[in-house]
């Protein structure tokens, strides 16, 4: 993992409930919150705002938002140590979105790939599409991150945040922590790459659904999938980005899934039938417990209990952070009548 050495003390990330989360979402992301959480003062959020941005259908928005949070605690976040919450349940962070919409400028939203990925594939773009990072911004700054673990693709919007921070920073006097990305190299699951086609990332929203592996699919289908997915030429089991990038992708998810490094998993196989197998089977061995755990939330107000704790416990600390910026910003505060 790439970082600096700045302590981590406090981290917050988000994930979308836009669709059922791939095992890149899980591997690039995720498995740093579980990791994170006995580190620092952890908040994770569903984040259901950025949603919107592109259409959602409501029922499935509602129901993506709540399996989210199961599938937060199934991977092995602790709701007792890290703090799970629902980004709208806590109102501060839209209200600083604004003040971040008003300290960024078009120039730079206009810039960033994800913008321009997502914009070109939409009939209409709204302006929350393009005001995305604001939020994000607002989402990290809130809690005065000091880290921000996510997978490869959020790299330029983190950057954006840091310069948001770093002009806040100057005009009004230092007061914003300036947040340190979390981010793993492509070896360690940055960017998993689609199974189907290796020149793209694994996505919730890819258009082909044999290209992911979904966090909730059934042991036959992951076989299938990883049977299916593309290899390279040859039959060499090499880690090689550029030429071997299906092959390469598919060895670190068996190294993340089993723990042995890829130098190990080369010496190891003279073909691509039992490493196939093998991949498909550590995978399968990952995602079964968490699957089961899954369902176990499903019990009636289990998840909902999890998320109102979540969000007094973060609301509290927004709430206090809020305060600061809305002073520095020369907004009044409200007096009670
Ligand atoms: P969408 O298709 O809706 O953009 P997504 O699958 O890209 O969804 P996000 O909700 O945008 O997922 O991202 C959640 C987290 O997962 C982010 O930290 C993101 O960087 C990480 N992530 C997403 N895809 C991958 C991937 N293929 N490899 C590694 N990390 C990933
Ligand atoms: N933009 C991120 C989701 C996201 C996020 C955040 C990540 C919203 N707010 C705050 C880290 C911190 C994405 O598309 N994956």
């Amino acid at each position: 993992m790439a970082t600096t050495n700045v302590p981590v003390t406090r981290v917050l990330s988000g994930i979308q409930p836009t669709g059922q989360l791939t095992l890149g979402n899980y591997v690039g992301a995720m498995k740093n919150f579980v990791k994170l959480q006995h580190e620092a003062e952890c908040y994770f959020c569903i984040v259901d705002m950025h949603a919107l941005t592109v259409p959602q259908d409501p029922k499935a928005l509602y129901n993506a938002t709540l399996d989210l949070a199961r599938i937060y605690v199934a991977a092995g976040i602790d709701p007792n140590v890290a703090t799970i919450f629902v980004q709208s349940h806590v109102p501060a962070h839209a209200e600083l979105g604004w003040l971040m919409e008003c300290s960024s400028y078009i120039g730079e939203l206009g810039r960033m790939t994800q913008f321009k990925d997502k914009s070109a594939k939409q009939e209409v773009v709204t302006t929350g599409l393009m005001t995305y990072p604001c939020l994000m911004a607002a989402d990290i700054l809130i809690y005065q991150a000091s880290h921000v673990p996510v997978g490869e693709d959020q790299r330029q919007h983190l950057e954006l945040t840091r310069d948001i921070a770093t002009r806040l920073n100057h005009r009004f006097g230092d007061f914003v922590t300036v947040p340190e990305p979390y981010i793993p190299s492509k070896a360690e699951g940055g960017r998993i790459m689609a199974l189907t086609d290796p020149t793209k990332k694994m996505s919730k929203t890819l258009e082909d659904p044999n290209g992911n592996i979904y966090l909730m699919d059934p042991p036959k289908v992951i076989m299938n999938k990883i049977k299916r997915a593309v290899t390279d030429l040859g039959r060499e089991v090499v880690y090689d980005e550029e030429n071997k990038p299906g092959v390469s992708n598919l060895m670190v998810l068996l190294s993340l899934c089993t723990g042995q490094t890829l130098d190990e998993i080369s010496a190891k196989y003279d073909g691509y039938g039992q490493f196939k197998k093998d991949v498909a089977e550590a995978i399968i061995s990952v995602l079964e417990p968490i699957q089961q755990k899954v369902e176990e939330l499903r019990a009636p107000g289990v998840i909902e209990e999890i998320l109102a704790k979540g969000a007094d416990k973060a609301e509290a600390v927004a709430n206090r952070n809020l305060a600061v910026f809305r002073e520095r910003f020369g907004l009044v505060p409200r007096r009670r009548a």
